[in-house]
């Protein structure tokens, strides 16, 4: 394809806006990750390539001309608004490309409901968009890989974004601004050393790949120098409003503290001096991780300062449903010790997981209290979701098969629209799980939600007053 695309054309790379319940729809402090990586390496690979960043959360699409090459990011949330871009760009004339977590696991039905688009990237595509646009990848559908075990772009360039003031403005409006300077993301981590695991994931064994630890240090020093400190660099801009004080990183990895204590404690020991005073992690983890007070300890030490965690169900059969393959005591010690040592904590909870009843939905309720007790006051943010089944998950995969199994027609009939579609809407999803594997209400699950919301209240912990992902 390198072929066609004359100097004029564009390469234009979206993340679609996503449905959403919510009033402002899903907000984001940081301008999306993946096509920010595609567009780093493009910039790197084929300087004369014209690539124009798009995220319809806060951009508009430009006008897009024949021969033009139109990449999207799906994710179920925007999957009907992938389609419809994709329809459009096609009718103007242009090469489309889908990739991202949706059409991971959605590829054939893609290309059957949208023939709109031209190609579809599974895994990572960093490697596959370069082949497609060199005319050296062909097929419809194109398994993206990458060599070694080292992630691409550490830091991918930001500066492609221009001056991200768009999402400093929605930062200063956050509760972050009155602790930190700024915020920036880092993918330290791509995949899971778990997967495939936890029921609701879509996290496919596409492997790990890492940022060695000599790079970590020097990345998170680049953008601490560059956002606060008045030392240019090349790929990532100063803020657009100065401000002073500390960098909170968002570590946005699939598992950062799978880095275990041995990777943790090589951390520490490579630290550059000083760092912690000017940098501060969030990182997510699984409880089970926090074996120790000492890991919890090295984690501190390498400047985490908060950590979400997936405590999901107060009942332990839940938890092996859901494949988390830890118990309540994993919990109780993880929330102890991180407490112990400083850490705040984001406790994740889930509501409707397969086969939930009243009484799980209790316990769950029960759970969290507890485990608010045991944190003495160091749980800041909490959140309560109900389920999805996205596609590529076990649970989607169990709740086609037991429409299948229901004997009704109407079910069976929805298991194979669901089988065969791209275009999704969460809404619907979230609802035929909830009524037809769980035993429990919508009624219920607000019920659930909202007394974890009081305990929240009472504590003076954050918590959104919308049980929904969407
Ligand atoms: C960070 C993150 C967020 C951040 C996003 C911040 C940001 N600026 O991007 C926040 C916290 C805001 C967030 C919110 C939500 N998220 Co989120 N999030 C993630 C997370 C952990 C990392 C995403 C990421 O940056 N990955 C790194 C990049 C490099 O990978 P990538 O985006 O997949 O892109 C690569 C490939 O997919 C591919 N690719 C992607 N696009 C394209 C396009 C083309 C043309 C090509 C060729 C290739 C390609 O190439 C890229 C590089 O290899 C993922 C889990 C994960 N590890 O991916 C969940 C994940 C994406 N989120 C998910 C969900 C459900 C949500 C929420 C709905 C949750 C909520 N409401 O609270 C919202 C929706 C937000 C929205 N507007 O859509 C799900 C999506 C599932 C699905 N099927 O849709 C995921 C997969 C988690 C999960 N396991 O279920 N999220
Ligand atoms: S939820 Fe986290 S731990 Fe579980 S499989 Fe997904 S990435 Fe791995």
């Amino acid at each position: 394809m390198e072929r066609k695309i004359k100097p004029e054309n564009k390469v234009i790379l979206v993340f679609p806006a996503a449905q959403s319940r919510r009033p402002v729809s899903l907000d984001r402090n940081f301008p999306p990750m993946g096509i920010t990586k595609l567009a780093t390496r493009l910039k790197k690979t084929m300087p004369g390539r014209r690539v124009v960043l798009v995220d319809e959360a806060y951009h508009k699409l430009p006008e897009i001309n024949p021969g033009d090459v139109v990449g999207l990011t799906s994710t179920t949330l925007n999957s009907a608004r992938t389609a419809e871009i994709a329809r459009s760009a096609k009718s103007a004339g242009a090469h489309v490309i889908v990739g991202g977590p949706h059409a991971n696991h959605t590829s054939a039905q893609a290309l059957a409901e949208v023939p709109e688009i031209d190609h579809v990237v599974t895994a990572h595509g960093e490697e596959a968009l370069l082949g497609i646009l060199r005319g050296e990848l062909k097929d419809r559908v194109i398994h993206g890989t990458i060599p070694g075990r080292s992630l691409p772009e550490p830091m991918p360039d930001l500066t492609l974004w221009g001056s991200l003031a768009v999402y400093e403005e929605v930062f200063e409006k956050s509760v972050w601004a009155k602790e930190y300077a700024d915020a920036i993301f880092l993918e330290t981590q791509r995949g899971c050393t778990q997967s495939p695991r936890c029921s609701y994931c879509v996290r496919g064994p596409n492997g790990v790949k890492r940022v060695p630890h000599d790079v970590f240090w020097k990345v998170v020093s680049e953008l601490q120098a560059a956002r606060l400190g008045g030392i240019p660099s090349p790929r990532i801009p100063p803020r657009a409003n100065a401000r002073s004080g500390k960098l909170l990183v968002f570590d946005f990895s699939d598992e950062f503290m799978a880095m275990g204590r041995k990777k943790l404690q090589h951390l520490a020991d490579s630290m550059p001096e000083g760092i912690t005073d000017k940098v501060e992690f969030l990182a997510y983890a699984r409880p089970d991780k926090i074996k120790s007070p000492e890991v919890a300890m090295l984690m501190q030490r390498v400047g985490v300062s908060k950590l979400s965690l997936g405590i999901e169900s107060g009942d332990p059969d839940m938890l092996i449903r859901m494949n988390r393959k830890m118990s309540l005591e994993d919990h109780h010690r993880a929330v102890k010790f991180l407490s112990d040592t400083g850490i705040k904590i984001y406790l994740n909870m889930l509501i409707g997981g397969l086969d939930e009843t009243l009484e799980s939905l209790r316990s769950t309720v029960e759970h969290f209290r507890e485990l608010v007790d045991v944190a003495g006051g160091m749980v800041y943010r909490a959140g309560a979701r109900l389920v999805i089944p996205f596609p590529g998950s076990l649970d989607f995969r169990r709740m086609l098969d037991r429409f299948r199994g229901s004997g009704q027609s109407g079910l069976a009939l929805k298991a194979e629209k669901y089988e065969h579609a791209f275009v999704m809407d969460p809404i619907e999803l979230e609802r035929d799980f909830l009524e037809n594997c769980t035993s429990i209400s919508m009624e219920d699950a607000l019920d659930a939600h909202s007394e974890m919301m009081d305990i929240a209240k009472k504590h003076g912990i954050g918590m959104s007053d919308k049980p929904f992902l969407s």
